[in-house]
C-alpha cells in the first residue's frame, strides 16, 4: 500500500495497541480515515520480533488477548509466540485493520504545525500529514545492550534476545548470556542441553515463582467454541485474582513474604548446591521487581554443564568475557537478555511538539504523560503504554484496551464538535502525577529495596501503574474535554 498525503488519524505501531486502537475504531466506524504504519514488515510488534527459542506469555492468555477477539484455539493457559503471532495476523485480518497497516514504514520525525493544527509526518516511505497522531511503538520494542569495553573487539557472535539469530547454531559452542530477567528465564533451559558450556552473568537475582502452565485440553477449547460465556468466565476469574495480587503489590505489601516462601521452597526443590542458591536468593522485596515465572529455570543454572557468575563484568576480550573480580570467560557467542529502553522510547525523540522541541527533550530523561497518554505542549498526540501505565502483575492488553476507548472516545468528541486541536492542560497533568508519585510511595515497586527498569534517570518510578488496572479503566472510560484547551474548526476561521 502506498501512503497517502494525508490521514485523519496516523496509528505509529502495529502491535498489540495499535491494532487494538484500530479495531476498536473501525468497530464503530467502518470507514474511519484511519492508517497505521509500521516499521516491520509484518504486523505483530513485540510478539513478531522476539522468537527466542522457548518465548511465550508470562500472562495466562485467557487475559492476554484482545476482550474482543477470544480464542479458542490456545495450545496452552501461557500461550507461545508463534500462536501469539499468528492470533494477531488473524485478529488484524478478521477486523479489517490488516487493509489500514503499511509495512516497512519507518517513523523518522513528525512535527506539530501549531497554525495548521496539524502533523507533518515524514517517514522511511516518504511524508504526509495527520490531524492526530498516537505513538503506540511499545515500551518494550528497543533492545538495550550495554556498552562494555571491548565489546567491539569480540571476534564471535553477539546478538540480542529480541533480535535472535536463528542461522547461528550454538550447537556445541560455548555461550555467554548476560542478564537473568524474564527474557533469559525463558530461552537459557532451551538452549542449555545443545551448548558445550554456559555462562550466565546475573547481576541481580530474581524472585522465580513456578508457572502453573498447562495444555488446554481438546474438550475444553470444544466447550469455549460452544459456549463463549464459560471462557468470559475464565477470563474474569483470572483478571480477579491478578486483581488481588495487584492489591497486595500496592496496598498490602505486609502479605508478601506469603509469596517469597513459595519462591524459596521452589528455590531448594530445584537447586541442591547451597552456595548457588544463595546467590539465587535475592536481598529485595519479591514484586519489587517483575516476579518470573518458571519451572525450569533454576534448575537449569544447577547443571554441570552451566555457570553462574555473580561478580559483575569488567569488559570483552577478543574470545570471552571477564568478570569483576579478573575471571576470563573464553566463549565463541555472547546473547545479550538485558531487556529494553522504557524510560528512554526512542520515538520520543521522533515528536516535535508546539514550541519545537521534541519529546525527549522535553521530558529530558524524565517521561509524564496525563493519564499515561497525552503530554501537554504536544497537542493532538496519544501515547499508547505510555508512562506510569506499566503492570508488574497482570495484562497490559486491559490497559491498552482502557487507552483505546479513551482515544476513541477523543476522535469521536473531536469528529462531533469540530475540534481541530486538544491540548492537556499542564495543570492537570501536574495534578495527576503528583497523585500518582504519591500513590507510588507505598507500593513495593518504590518501597522494595531494588533498582529496576521502572526508574528513570532522575531516579522517578515513571514506568509503573500504582493501583488496581480496574481504576485506570474508570479514569479513561471517557474523554474528558474539561482537562483540555480545545481549539474549533469555526474559531480558527474567524481567527483567519
Ligand atoms: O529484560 P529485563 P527482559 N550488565 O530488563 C540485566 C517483558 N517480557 O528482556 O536486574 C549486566 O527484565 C538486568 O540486571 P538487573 C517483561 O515485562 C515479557 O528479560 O537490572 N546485566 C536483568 O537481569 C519484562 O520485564 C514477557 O540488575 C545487565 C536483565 O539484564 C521485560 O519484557 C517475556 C545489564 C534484563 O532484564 C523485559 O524482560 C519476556 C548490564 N549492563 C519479557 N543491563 C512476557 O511473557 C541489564 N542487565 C509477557
Amino acid at each position: 500500500m502506498n501512503l497517502p498525503q494525508h490521514v485523519h488519524t496516523l496509528i505509529v505501531g502495529a502491535g498489540f495497541a495499535g491494532m487494538g486502537l484500530a479495531a476498536r475504531i473501525l468497530q464503530t466506524q467502518p470507514q474511519a480515515d484511519v492508517l497505521i504504519i509500521e516499521r516491520g514488515d509484518d504486523v505483530g510488534g513485540t510478539w513478531r520480533d522476539n522468537t527466542y527459542p522457548g518465548c511465550a506469555c508470562d500472562v495466562p492468555t485467557s487475559l492476554y488477548s484482545y476482550s474482543f477477539a477470544p480464542s479458542a484455539d490456545w495450545s496452552h493457559t501461557f500461550a507461545r509466540q508463534p500462536e501469539i503471532h499468528r492470533y494477531l495476523k488473524k485478529v488484524a485480518a478478521d477486523t479489517g485493520v490488516r487493509s489500514r497497516v503499511v509495512t516497512d514504514c519507518e517513523l523518522q520525525e513528525a512535527h506539530w504545525d501549531d497554525g495548521e493544527t496539524i502533523w507533518t509526518v515524514r517517514t522511511s516511505r516518504g511524508t504526509l500529514t495527520a490531524d492526530v497522531v498516537v505513538a503506540a511503538t511499545g515500551a518494550l520494542s528497543t533492545p538495550s545492550v550495554p556498552d562494555m569495553p571491548g565489546l567491539e573487539t569480540f571476534g564471535g557472535t553477539t546478538f540480542h534476545s529480541a533480535t535472535w539469530n536463528h542461522d547461528h547454531d550454538l550447537t556445541g559452542e560455548r555461550v555467554a548470556v548476560i542478564g537473568t530477567g524474564a527474557s533469559a528465564v525463558q530461552f537459557v533451559p532451551e538452549i542449555a542441553p545443545a551448548a558445550e558450556h554456559l555462562t550466565v552473568f546475573q547481576r541481580t537475582p530474581a524472585w522465580v515463582i513456578p508457572r502453573l502452565d498447562r495444555e488446554l485440553s481438546g474438550s475444553e477449547k470444544g466447550l469455549y467454541r460452544r459456549l463463549p460465556l464459560v471462557q468470559k468466565a475464565v477470563r474474569g476469574s483470572v483478571y480477579s485474582f491478578r486483581e488481588a495480587l495487584g492489591g497486595v503489590l500496592a496496598h498490602a505489601t505486609g502479605l508478601l513474604p506469603v509469596f517469597e516462601m513459595v519462591a524459596k521452597v521452589h528455590l531448594r526443590r530445584q537447586v541442591r548446591d547451597p552456595e548457588l542458591r544463595r546467590k539465587l536468593t535475592p536481598n529485595f522485596t519479591i514484586g519489587c521487581k517483575r516476579m518470573l515465572l518458571s519451572n525450569d529455570w533454576l534448575r537449569t543454572l544447577d547443571r554441570p554443564d552451566v555457570t553462574l557468575v555473580d561478580a559483575g563484568l569488567a569488559g570483552v576480550t577478543p574470545d570471552g568475557v571477564v568478570d569483576a573480580v579478573g575471571g576470563v570467560h573464553k566463549v565463541d557467542t555472547i546473547i545479550f537478555a538485558t531487556g529494553f529502553t522504557p524510560t528512554e522510547p526512542p520515538v520520543a525523540q521522533a515528536l516535535r511538539g508546539a514550541n519545537g522541541r521534541t519529546l525527549a527533550e522535553h521530558w529530558d530523561g524524565s517521561p509524564s504523560a496525563y493519564k499515561g497518554t497525552t503530554v501537554a505542549g504536544f497537542p493532538n498526540l496519544f501515547l499508547m503504554y505510555g508512562p506510569n501505565t506499566n503492570l508488574g502483575h497482570s495484562s497490559i492488553v486491559y490497559m491498552l484496551e482502557s487507552q483505546s476507548a479513551y482515544i476513541a472516545d477523543a476522535l469521536n468528541t473531536m469528529h462531533h464538535s469540530g475540534i481541530t486541536a486538544f491540548e492537556v492542560t499542564e495543570e492537570a497533568q501536574r495534578r495527576y502525577n503528583t497523585r500518582i508519585q504519591s500513590d507510588l510511595q507505598s507500593t513495593v515497586w518504590n518501597k522494595g529495596g531494588c533498582s529496576s527498569w521502572y526508574y528513570d534517570s532522575e531516579g522517578r518510578n515513571s514506568v509503573q501503574w500504582p493501583t488496581f488496572t480496574w481504576k485506570f479503566r474508570s479514569q479513561l472510560q471517557r474523554f474528558d474535554q474539561e482537562n483540555y484547551v480545545s481549539r474549533r474548526r469555526v474559531a480558527k476561521e474567524t481567527v483567519a
